[in-house]
């Protein structure tokens, strides 16, 4: 599976670059969206709000890695709610759970209970008061739902393998032939798009889809959690040689949208369709709520890395082409991929920027846990996915007791204790980014205008909500530049002189002067030192003459 969406993301990068037009995209601005609220509402009032998904900023917690309050080497619940002052001091409101029910593997992707979790993370009851303290401390949790296969010894498949007569044998998609993808069985081949450890639920058969959809309901009205994370959802109904994102697919999500907003309206999803074009998201309105924007993640990777806006400049293009919107969830990486750190080869500057670009976009961010301090790891998957490095301590602080898996050797300078006293540390920069985001709007669920910069080496936006108006700009490049002037295609402003002021610290920027609604050649910096990033406001200048 990992190899295959390694080769993908490889693919999808190459595309990316590829097709990167030789002159920036022109820049488009999207609409603005339905208000859900003013702009003026209390925090409190905006998570109570009916989409209050469009106000998160997430966190991915791999259960196994994040912090051992037992001794036995293995995170658990109760290290999470222990470290929920942490999350909260992060600015994430929202935590999204890597799998947490019963499983025979280290990473929980097939499931053996769907109605259960996982004894090495803790009891129902742990994981009940985790979700209470997070959402007395105003945090949603949601968790990984794993709908296109059980593991092949989850008892439904243990009984349809061993039966052909079984009452679950047509709960799983069976052949007599083999093939790619098809998996010696008891009387026939199955049918198992990652490997034979995980067959492939038949949604074509209502009764599977019946006891996806009590479990859905189960979690959401008995348990109290805040929605899903769905894996592997462009898997879900294969229609002959086509494997994704079938029609078929598409259909059941519809009454899997319905099922779900049924059971509470504001049950949050987002789908992992890995290698989506944007125009694909399009397709899965009204049947998850996001899905996860894959063509940003690597194009603001990719222009970190090579210090040039084209990749970052060509998914705003994909994406604006197809969602104008907003509504979709936006990270940087996530378990399946490098992280940051490793892919920046190590370049903390680098990493602020990916920090900056993906706080200041559109759509709902996703920090993987340990991103925020720039914990380094390459595969094998495990390696991606290591203990939580809290302290120098020993085992980094993430547990009394042998860990299931050492931490990278870093831990005793790259740590949480260490980079919290750090005022310019990377840990830092996040909280002030998450703060600047739930402080205004116009970041959250504003729209956005990719401005010509004139040098690939300058990425610059401008983001608009009712009347505020923020401009990022950021140098990518490890060298000062001056050879750059920002200008904006549309006419969003009306004429006069705008004054920048610095939301990140005290920096002079030069008045901006509109004229028929719009600039060109605007320099508000000089010179831009290597690898910085500005946000300003652009502040109405009023009783200018005496
Ligand atoms: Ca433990
Ligand atoms: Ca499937």
């Amino acid at each position: 599976m990992d190899m295959k969406k390694l080769i993908a993301f490889i693919l999808l990068t190459s595309i990316l670059i590829g097709c990167a037009p030789a002159t920036q995209p022109a820049p488009r601005a999207a609409p603005l969206p339905d208000p859900v609220q003013t702009a003026d509402s209390a925090p409190e009032t905006r998570s109570a709000s009916a989409q209050w998904w469009r106000d998160a900023v997430f966190y991915e917690i791999f259960v196994r890695s994040f912090y051992d309050t037992n001794g036995n080497g293995i995170g658990d619940f109760n290290g999470i709610t222990q470290k929920l002052d942490y999350i909260q001091d992060l600015g994430v409101n929202a935590i999204w759970l890597m799998p947490i029910h019963p499983s025979p593997s280290y990473h929980g992707y097939d499931v053996l209970n769907y109605y259960a979790v996982n004894p090495e993370y803790g009891s129902m009851d742990d994981f009940r008061n985790l979700l209470s303290e997070a959402h007395d401390k105003g945090i949603k949790i949601i968790i990984d739902l794993v709908l296109n296969h059980t593991s092949s010894q989850h008892p439904f498949f243990a009984d349809a393998n061993r039966d052909r007569n079984s009452k679950y044998r047509d709960w799983y998609v069976w052949s007599n032939n083999p093939g790619d993808h098809w998996h010696q069985g008891n009387g026939g081949y199955y049918y198992g798009f990652f490997w034979g450890g995980m067959p492939d639920l038949n949604y074509r058969n209502p009764d599977a889809t019946s006891q996806m959809f009590e479990v859905t309901r189960y979690w959401i009205e008995d348990i109290g959690i805040d929605g899903f994370r769905i894996d592997a959802a462009k898997h879900l109904i294969e229609e002959g040689d086509k494997l994704e994102n079938t029609e078929a697919t598409h259909e059941w999500f519809k009454g899997f949208y319905t099922f779900y907003k049924n059971s509470n309206q504001n049950a949050y999803t987002v789908g992992e369709i890995y290698g989506a074009g944007a125009f694909l998201a399009t397709k899965y309105t009204q049947q998850l709520d996001h899905i996860f924007n894959f063509e940003l993640a690597s194009g603001i990777m990719n222009s970190v890395n090579g210090e040039s806006n084209t990749g970052v400049n060509s998914a705003w293009n994909f994406t604006l082409n197809d969602i104008t919107n907003g509504e979709y969830a936006t990270f940087l990486t996530n378990h399946d991929q490098n992280r940051v750190m490793t892919f920046l080869n190590g370049n903390e500057d680098k990493a602020k920027l990916a920090a900056v670009m993906l706080q200041t976009s559109p759509g709902t961010p996703f920090i993987y846990y340990g991103e925020e301090i720039g914990m380094q790891g390459k595969k094998p998957d495990e390696d991606i996915r290591l203990p939580m490095q809290w302290s120098a301590d020993a085992n980094a602080g993430f547990t009394t007791g042998a860990p299931w898996r050492a931490p990278d050797a870093n831990y005793s300078q790259v740590n949480v204790a260490v980079q919290i006293e750090d005022a310019n540390s990377l840990l830092n920069l996040y909280r002030t980014l998450t703060k600047l985001r739930a402080e205004h709007p116009a970041l959250r669920t504003g729209s956005i205008s990719v401005l010509e910069t004139g040098n690939t080496n300058v990425y610059a936006i401008l983001r608009s909500k009712d009347d505020e108006y923020i401009l990022v700009m950021v140098n990518l490049k490890g060298m000062t530049v001056s050879d750059y002037a920002l200008s904006l295609a549309e006419k969003l402003f009306s004429d006069g002189t705008l004054s920048p002021l610095s939301l990140m610290d005290t920096t002079p920027a030069a008045p901006l002067t509109i004229t028929d609604g719009t600039f060109t050649e605007y320099k508000p910096v000089s010179e831009l030192p290597p690898y910085q990033a500005y946000i300003f406001q652009l502040q109405t200048i009023t009783n200018m003459s005496p």
